[in-house]
């Protein structure tokens, strides 16, 4: 019975870290799946969130259902995280908030409320994250793309260009700081003109923020997002604790909406309870909770944003040292740009061929498209790892 169902390709990077795992040399690089390491090379639970755990696993008196907006305290500081905590906006019920099962589950309910509102495209930036489209097509929705990198850069007039020709109705996946796989994020200027376009082309934009705090600060790492708001009057938004909190298991995600009007965004949250409902019944609770404790205590939140900060400065420093001697062996300035990216990845000039021939000879464990995962490296790994892969990129 199951015979009409062909057989599907893998998802490559989850079969990186498969064969990065099974692979015994003891000379080897992971530069694949998106997950933040410390020197150590492990993925630590943050201290502020073990003892924030701690404490709510102390408080919890029941496990009953929270009811279909989840932890309603999480989703009112994810509020504050994303438009800031002054909007007018949210005295005004313009917006809504649901707990999600990661920032993955905040994009399904994101691009299945397109789906209500009548949306039959969405453009996705090229290249982008493989989720992207993947979650636009099982939502039975047409996939578009815009450009998006030139030289190591935004590439505006090209993104600008191929955005005119979206038609009222389209909907938009624009990534919140740290674009994945590129590195590269728009200006506030950039977001601004997305924003104009999105509200003079009538498109519906859901931006996906995945590694707020990673790129300059809490703050500043929304200051686009904001700018995009701002001029376009409207928008849908994922945020995933994955990274930030380094949740990624607990699933933890808040999807957010912000209209012109209470009416707007009352029809929309009742559509948001309903797909919620086909889907997962309720969301998860133990993440957002955790997220909650931290962010409720002023001594925990203050630990938090001292080990978010570490993390973001670590990834500073391998990119520059990376970018510097990569620099130094190919002569090649475009790697230079690598500095002025953003977050975990950025995108090497590397053919898909050698991207396996790397992995074969060397050790290097990269996909196919040459994103490389910034923060899977040791600081020694460098000058080793620099001479190598330059002789690819060359
Ligand atoms: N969006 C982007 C661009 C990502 O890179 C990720 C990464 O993991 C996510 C969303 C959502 O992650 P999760 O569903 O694990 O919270
Ligand atoms: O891009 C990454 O590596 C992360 C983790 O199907 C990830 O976002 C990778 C593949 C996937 C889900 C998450």
């Amino acid at each position: 019975h199951f015979s009409p169902l062909s057989t599907l390709p893998p998802d490559a990077l989850l079969g990186l870290m498969t064969a990065y795992r099974a692979d015994e040399r003891s000379e080897k690089f992971d530069l694949g799946v998106g997950v933040y390491k410390d020197e150590h090379g492990e993925t630590p639970i943050l201290s502020a969130v073990r003892k924030a755990e701690a404490k709510l696993l102390a408080a919890q008196t029941t496990k009953v259902y929270e009811g279909p907006r989840g932890n309603t305290d999480f989703c009112a500081h994810i509020e504050k995280f994303v438009f800031g905590a002054d909007h007018p906006a949210l005295k005004e019920n313009r917006v809504l908030s649901f707990t999600a099962p990661g920032g993955c589950g905040a994009l399904f309910l994101g691009v299945g409320l397109m789906r209500r509102m009548g949306t039959r495209r969405v453009w996705v930036s090229k290249p982008t994250w493989p989720n992207h489209p993947n979650v636009v097509k099982s939502l039975g929705l047409e996939v578009k793309d815009y450009a998006y990198a030139r030289d190591g850069a935004f590439y505006k007039l090209g993104a600008l260009a191929d955005l005119s020709t979206a038609e009222p109705g389209d909907g938009i996946i624009l990534q919140g700081p740290c674009h994945n796989p590129t590195g590269i994020d728009p200006s506030t200027d950039d977001w601004r003109a997305l924003g104009r376009l999105c509200r003079e082309k009538r498109v519906i934009a859901l931006l996906d923020v995945a590694y707020h705090g990673f790129a300059s600060g809490l703050d500043k790492d929304m200051d686009g997002v904001r700018a995009f708001i701002e001029e376009a009057g409207e928008a849908l938004v994922s945020y995933s604790c994955s990274k930030n909190f380094g949740l990624y298991r607990e699933r933890t995600g808040c999807f957010l909406a912000i209209g012109k009007d209470a009416e707007g965004i009352a029809a929309a949250t009742t559509h948001v309870a309903d797909m919620g409902r086909a889907t997962w019944s309720m969301p998860p609770a133990h993440g957002a909770g955790i997220v909650a404790a931290v962010l409720d205590d002023p001594d925990l939140r203050a630990e938090w944003e001292a080990e978010l900060a570490a993390m973001r400065t670590r990834m500073i420093s391998l990119r520059t040292a990376l970018s510097d001697a990569l620099v130094s062996h190919t002569g090649s300035n475009l790697l230079a740009a690598l500095k002025t990216q953003n977050g975990m990845f950025s995108q090497l000039p590397i053919s898909a061929e050698d991207t396996a021939k790397a992995r074969e000879a060397d050790g290097i464990y990269m996909p196919s498209s040459g994103r490389i995962n910034i923060a899977g490296l040791h600081a020694s790994d460098i000058p080793r790892l620099a001479e190598t892969l330059a002789r690819y990129l060359v």
